[in-house]
């Protein structure tokens, strides 16, 4: 006997057809998965064609573009565009929102290659994706939305092939790759509640530049978990979500050079912590930011606001919330 696994266009086919809704979602996500399965061959094959390097240029963010920093841009706009139902897109790697089709459905959000430091030595980096609809009733004039009004958002690891997709109030799913590029096997992600296990993960170099009671809480507090950072966010909450625990990239507030400091953080709100904070949420836990406000609840501004990030199982981002308002 064959054992036919489900996929995750199976899953999402299900899903869809239980909630009574359309086939729009289904079409955008598709070209989703198309999008990451094709970074993932540019990635796996990268050293060899010599895509592992700097492109030569500074972004919009004023962060080194490396070449897979726009490889996997230009892929993923291609595969929204082709889908048809964006009407815009927002993208760590372009500085305006990319117009694509005034009458589509969905606003989209992502960062195509998230972990730029990992890009040279061929480890975990991610492709992060939060959707909005738009407004069915009347004409559309808000396009940035909150992360409380995505309807899903998601991460790839790659080349890990791991695929992590929270649906509004349906829960935080993970699907493993199998040998046809399928992603298969949905597994209901719950943080769990296992002290034990939980881990804390944080760019340990900046601690002596945070404020001064997060680095307090640290130093009472580290001792007790076990402590892991891989420098991606995509990989480093894939830990959290499967062990519990705390992520944090906090404001950097202290550091000696001026310029190297981060008052408002530095992962970008849309299309990083906003995403991981959704998918954090339908797992069970939550995330605040530097003044212990929810993350889901913050509007933002512009497309390329950066916010603190502390993500993770709600206790302990109740404490920090407390440590915050102290
Ligand atoms: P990037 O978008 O330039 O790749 O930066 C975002 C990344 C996150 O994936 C990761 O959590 C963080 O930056 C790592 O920063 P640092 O190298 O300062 O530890
Ligand atoms: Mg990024």
């Amino acid at each position: 006997m064959i054992e036919f696994e489900l996929t995750f266009m199976d899953f999402l086919l299900e899903h869809q057809e239980r909630h009574g809704r359309t086939y729009h979602f289904l079409i955008l996500m598709n070209s989703i998965l198309n999008a990451a399965k094709r970074i993932q061959h540019f990635y796996l094959t990268g050293a060899l064609r010599g895509n592992l390097g700097p492109a030569g240029c500074i972004n919009v963010q004023g962060e080194k573009t490396m070449k897979l920093d726009q490889i996997a841009n230009e892929v993923v706009k291609n595969y929204l565009f082709r889908s048809g139902r964006v009407i815009e897109a927002i993208s760590e790697e372009e500085e305006k929102p990319v117009l694509m089709n005034p009458s589509g459905r969905y606003f989209v959000y992502f960062d195509p290659l998230d972990g730029s430091s990992n890009i040279p030595h061929n480890l975990p980096v991610g492709f992060l994706f939060g959707i909005a609809k738009r407004n069915l009733e009347g004409p559309e004039d808000n396009h940035l939305r909150a992360g409380q009004e995505y309807i899903a958002a998601g991460m790839f690891v790659i080349p890990t092939g791991t695929f992590t997709i929270a649906l509004k109030d349906a829960g935080c799913w993970r699907f493993h790759i199998d040998e046809t590029m399928n992603y298969v096997k949905p597994i209901k992600l719950e943080l769990p509640n296992d002290q034990k296990k939980w881990e804390l993960s944080y760019n340990s170099a900046h601690r002596y530049y945070y404020d001064h009671r997060i680095k307090d809480w640290l130093e009472k507090n580290e001792k007790k978990y076990q402590f892991r950072y891989l420098g991606a966010l995509a990989g480093d909450f894939h830990r959290i979500l499967t062990n519990g625990g705390l992520f944090l990239y906090p404001a950097i507030v202290n550091h000696p050079d001026p310029g190297k400091n981060y008052p408002n953080g530095k992962l970008r709100l849309m299309y990083e912590a906003a995403v991981v904070s959704f998918m954090c949420q339908e797992a069970g836990g939550s995330a605040v930011d530097e003044k212990g406000q929810s993350i889901l609840a913050i509007q933002p501004q512009q497309p390329h606001q950066r916010t603190a990030l502390y993500l993770g199982s709600k206790e302990l981002v109740d404490e920090i919330t407390e440590v915050l308002s102290s």
